[in-house]
């Protein structure tokens, strides 16, 4: 098993539902077991402003799915979640589901760089990820709390949990 850690957002419908179900969803995946999730954040857009916050958090895994073979899962939530990609880089969207860390493994692939290449840069990754893997090092990178401690979280808000809500049948 490997530890890995998934990052989600979404900005478009529903999205603190949309983050909620996609939890539930990635600990539902084959040989794979959900650790520990953050709660949610409402963060300021990054990288294109004129759209609305977002919601994100962060779950912590244990899979033996390849990293691969994680991502093409993580992609099929998002599509059944009304994920279209179509819009614009950084733009909004129904769900978006990043691999942040796959154990210590360093990926440079076409489809997918792991860790994430602007995890460093980012408050809305790093917030919800210092709350659950504070001592995490991020390989190349060092310790997820000094990263945060570099740029500014203030705009991110930690919100309450939601009351618990059974999956409709
Ligand atoms: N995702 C983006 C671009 N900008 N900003 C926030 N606050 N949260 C996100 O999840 C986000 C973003 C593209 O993946
Ligand atoms: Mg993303
Ligand atoms: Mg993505």
């Amino acid at each position: 098993m490997t530890r890995a850690f998934i990052g989600l957002g979404s900005n478009l419908g529903d999205s603190r539902l949309a983050v909620a179900q996609a939890a539930r969803r990635i600990g539902a995946l084959p040989n794979t077991r959900l650790v520990r999730s953050s709660s949610h954040y409402l963060t300021p857009p990054w990288g294109l402003h004129e759209q609305p916050a977002f919601i994100n958090s962060v779950v912590e895994i244990d899979t033996s799915l390849d990293p691969r073979a994680l991502l093409d899962e993580l992609l099929r939530i998002e599509r059944d979640a009304g994920r279209v990609r179509d819009g614009a880089r950084w733009g909004p969207r129904a769900l978006d589901l990043d691999i942040l860390l796959y154990g210590e493994d360093i990926i440079c692939a076409a489809a997918l760089r792991v860790p994430h290449p602007y995890l460093a840069q980012r408050a809305f990754v790093l917030a919800p990820l210092a709350e659950i893997a504070s001592e995490c090092v991020v390989p190349g990178q060092g310790r997820v709390a000094d990263l945060l401690a570099r740029i500014d979280a203030g705009e991110c808000r930690r919100l309450e949990s939601l009351p618990e809500t059974e999956p409709s049948a």
